[in-house]
């Protein structure tokens, strides 16, 4: 399956889908006798894969061969003024420099800074543009570590629902995916399957087939939405109160699996007590459901065996996200779902990968550093403060730490301000929040900027120098995944174009030029593959889960199972079934003394964010806005290909609004719109569906994420987006966002 004959015509070669999706699909690369890849397709004997690519990733050759690609380094030309760049004519604010001078003057610059400025004057920033576990996070954490720079809190997508779910259960795992065509009953909470997860659409249409119902709670009728049984259009932020609420009526009704909640959890009776409260009428004027819907949601949830919740990050990128994803989570430890195969519920895996990141990231390594120890905490989510605000004495950490529940390390937030960015794998000028505080910061004149990318993006206008990136099929990495159970081999199959560079490479190379004599440094792609798998004397993983896995069945075999999920039809993998978990009472955790002795609340609550319609700057900003993602991008990725922006036409650049509050507003479908709030403004055009058909509950507004600077203002849907993070882990709230509207 891995490389073929180099004398063939044509070579298939086994790679894996390194985007920031749950389904990490593995992919089979076909290249030709020149060293071209001709064709990319879904591996038909990877299970979740089963043989298909999304949309997006189809067209990837459209990326990897594009003519836009950045292929050399370059250095922002002398007297050339940070800020964005016309679309094309990038290039002209930059010269072509050799990677030699490019290390030399980077290395020179970093030691510098470190030496006048303290090294945590040194931020790297970095989220997802390869969830590869070397390309995630190896070489770079060992360099940031040894030369002492901050260290960040990637917080940007899934840490409030991580935190959430933590706290519940202890370790992130899940209903396998494979299983979920063996439930009855399939509830989407906040998750967009058709659009982000496509891979588990297969296995639902499957079990609907076998007389399965799909319903759906989102505010927006996504593709998701609109195939649903039942689409339940809840009113953002809403969440805790929606799941408190059946839990009041399964309680009522005596819907409880007793046997279950004896043997596995902590806290019922506390539990119980607060869910008295949450009575369905007071839950209905929150949610803008009805007493009725939700008590028919509560019996068809607690009856219907299997019930699975796929639940995914959208509930969570809200003010008290946390908690709606603590609360949901509670559930089917209610139901004693997960003792139905094909029930329970799913919103990660990640935590059955049992990686070696001690020896992957070397944080011991912060011992060599000037510090000598762990390097202060900055938080990616508040990105824009930490530019303009940090070490200037006001301690603005301290909010975060706090809010920072289940995590006992100490976070010091202050030092030195920000003198050098490094920026890779992450586009921050188009993707964190409050984008026009963001742009402040990196348009500071004494702030020396590194962006390591593909293309010309909204970061790259702010750079001083820009060093080529490659994409999955241009280097080797191993891979675990969010949404299935199974570790893949991703093998280089084509040569990088022009002087690009992978991002272990990179930090190798510059730790070279810094004098870090660690032998670490040198550690070639399978080397570190080898540490990351913790393989022993006997050449298999020591990892829990990976001890089958050797380094050469997996260059044969591209994909192996983890090894609870081995033979799925005779042992299969039923999560939560069996003590003790890993929470402190060993139990699930309907009540937490974590958080109680942090001075939180131990129960699950409903409490309306700030910036909702029940907030005080509602009287100015009335609507709620969604700031998607868009389907046929990622995140930020694809946004500038031409073919993906024609897939993603129809909804580009519009502002979805119900046809309420577009009236009110004399707005009609078409007409150019201004979009503001006290952050920033953008200019879109109006989409009121006249058909009655309608993609958003009056009261909210919707637009998806690009790139900025397709935009005629310059700013994309981030100007609106604010740095307010959720109430468990110090996330990013892109769905608690207030607007207003008018004619542009
Ligand atoms: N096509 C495509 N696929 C992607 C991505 C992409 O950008 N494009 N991004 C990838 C990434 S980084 C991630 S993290 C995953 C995320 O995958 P999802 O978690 O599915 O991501 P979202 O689209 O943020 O949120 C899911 C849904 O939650 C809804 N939602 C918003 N607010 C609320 C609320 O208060 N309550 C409820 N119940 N629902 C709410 C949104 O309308 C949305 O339809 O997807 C990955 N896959
Ligand atoms: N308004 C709003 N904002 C959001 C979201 C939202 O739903 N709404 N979603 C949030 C979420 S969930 C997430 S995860 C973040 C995602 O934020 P990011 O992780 O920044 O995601 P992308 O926009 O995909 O940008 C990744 C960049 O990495 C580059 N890249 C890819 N591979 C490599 C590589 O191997 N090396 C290097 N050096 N670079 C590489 C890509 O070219 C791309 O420009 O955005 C967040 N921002
Ligand atoms: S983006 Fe997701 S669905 Fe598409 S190919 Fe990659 S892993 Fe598969
Ligand atoms: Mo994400």
């Amino acid at each position: 399956m891995s490389a073929g004959s180099p004398t063939a015509p044509f070579r298939i070669v086994h790679t894996v889908c390194s985007h920031d999706c749950p389904d990490s699909c593995a992919v089979l690369v076909t290249v030709n006798g020149a060293g071209r890849a001709v064709k990319v397709a879904g591996d038909p004997s990877q299970p979740v894969t089963q043989g298909f690519l999304c949309g997006k990733v189809a067209k990837y050759l459209d990326r990897v061969y594009a003519p836009e690609r950045i292929l050399y380094p370059l250095k922002r030309k002398a007297g050339v003024a940070k800020g964005p760049l016309k679309r094309g004519q990038e290039q002209e604010a930059f010269e072509r420099v050799s990677w030699d001078e490019a290390l030399e003057s980077i290395a020179a610059r970093l030691k510098e800074t470190a030496e006048r400025h303290g090294p945590e004057s040194i931020l790297p920033y970095s989220y997802a543009g390869t969830i590869g576990v070397l390309g995630y996070g190896s070489m770079d954490r060992r360099f940031f570590h040894r030369l002492g720079a901050s260290q960040l809190d990637r917080t940007i997508c899934s840490e409030a629902g991580g935190v959430a779910w933590n706290l519940v259960y202890g370790k992130k795992l899940g209903t396998p995916t494979e299983d979920f065509r063996l439930a009855k009953l399939v509830v989407a909470w906040g998750a967009n399957i058709h659009g982000n997860n496509i891979h588990l659409w297969p296995m639902i249409e499957q079990a609907r087939r076998a007389g399965a119902r799909l319903i759906v709670i989102d505010p927006y009728r996504t593709r998701t939405a609109a195939l649903a049984d039942w689409h339940i259009a809840i009113r953002p932020g809403t969440d805790a109160a929606l799941a408190l609420g059946l839990m009041h009526v399964i309680l009522n009704e005596g819907l409880e699996d007793r046997a279950y909640i004896a043997e596995m959890t902590h806290g019922f009776h506390q539990l119980a007590a607060r869910a008295r409260e949450y009575t369905p009428e007071r839950v209905a004027a929150w949610t803008g459901l009805t007493a009725a819907q939700i008590e028919r949601l509560a019996r068809e949830y607690a009856t219907t065996r299997p019930a699975a919740l796929r639940m995914n990050y959208g509930v969570q990128r809200s003010e008290n996200g946390g908690t709606a994803v603590r609360a949901i989570a509670m559930l089917p430890a209610l139901t004693g779902a997960w003792k139905h195969r094909g029930g329970g519920g799913q919103l990660s895996t990640s935590g059955a990968f049992a990686w070696n990141k001690q020896a992957v990231e070397r944080p011991d390594l912060a011992l060599a550093s000037p510090l000598k120890r762990l390097a202060r905490v900055v938080n990616m989510s508040t990105l824009g403060q930490a530019l303009t605000e940090l070490g200037k004495g006001r301690d603005q950490g301290s909010e975060i730490r706090d809010q920072r529940a289940g995590d006992a390390e100490t976070r010091p937030e202050d030092g030195p301000p920000v003198k050098a960015l490094f920026v890779y794998n992450s586009n921050p000028g188009a993707v964190a929040p409050n984008q026009n505080a963001v742009r402040r910061g990196l348009a500071r004149a004494d702030l020396f900027t590194v962006v390591h990318e593909l293309f010309f993006t909204d970061t790259t206008d702010y750079a001083d120098y820009i060093l080529p990136a490659t994409t999955f099929l241009e280097h080797t990495d191993i891979q675990g995944a969010y949404g299935h159970y199974f570790v893949q081999l991703s093998n280089q199959a084509i040569e990088p174009p022009g002087e690009a560079h992978s991002n272990v490479w990179l930090f190798s190379q510059l730790a070279e030029r810094m004098g870090f004599s660690e032998d670490c440094f040198r550690d070639t792609p399978e080397e570190i593959i080898r540490q990351a798998l913790g393989i022993g004397a006997d050449g298999h993983s020591t990892n829990a889960g990976m001890e089958h896995i050797t380094l050469e069945d997996l260059k044969q075999q591209g994909h192996i199972p983890l090894s609870f999920h081995r033979k799925p039809e005779e042992e299969p993998f039923q999560p939560y079934t069996a003590g003790p978990l890993p929470t402190p009472s060993g139990k699930i955790e309907f009540y937490s003394e974590a958080l109680a002795a942090k001075g939180l609340d131990p129960l699950p609550g409903f409490v309306p964010p700030t910036e909702s319609r029940w907030g005080k700057g509602a009287e100015q900003f009335p609507l709620e806005f969604l700031s998607r993602k868009a389907d046929n991008y990622m995140n930020s990725t694809f946004a500038n290909l031409e073919g993906h922006r024609k897939m993603e036409a129809r909804l580009s650049q519009r502002l979805e609004m119900h046809p309420v509050d577009a009236a009110a507003r004399g707005i009609a479908d078409g007409d150019k719109v201004r979009v503001w709030n006290g952050r920033g403004s953008l200019t879109l055009t109006a989409l009121v569906p006249g058909n009655g058909i309608v993609s958003v509950p009056a009261g909210v507004v919707a637009a998806r994420l690009d790139w900025a600077k397709m935009h005629s203002g310059g700013t994309n849907v981030n100007v609106l987006t604010s740095e307010r993070l959720t109430d468990l882990g110090a996330a990013a709230t892109f769905y608690s966002v207030l607007v207003e509207v008018a004619r542009a």
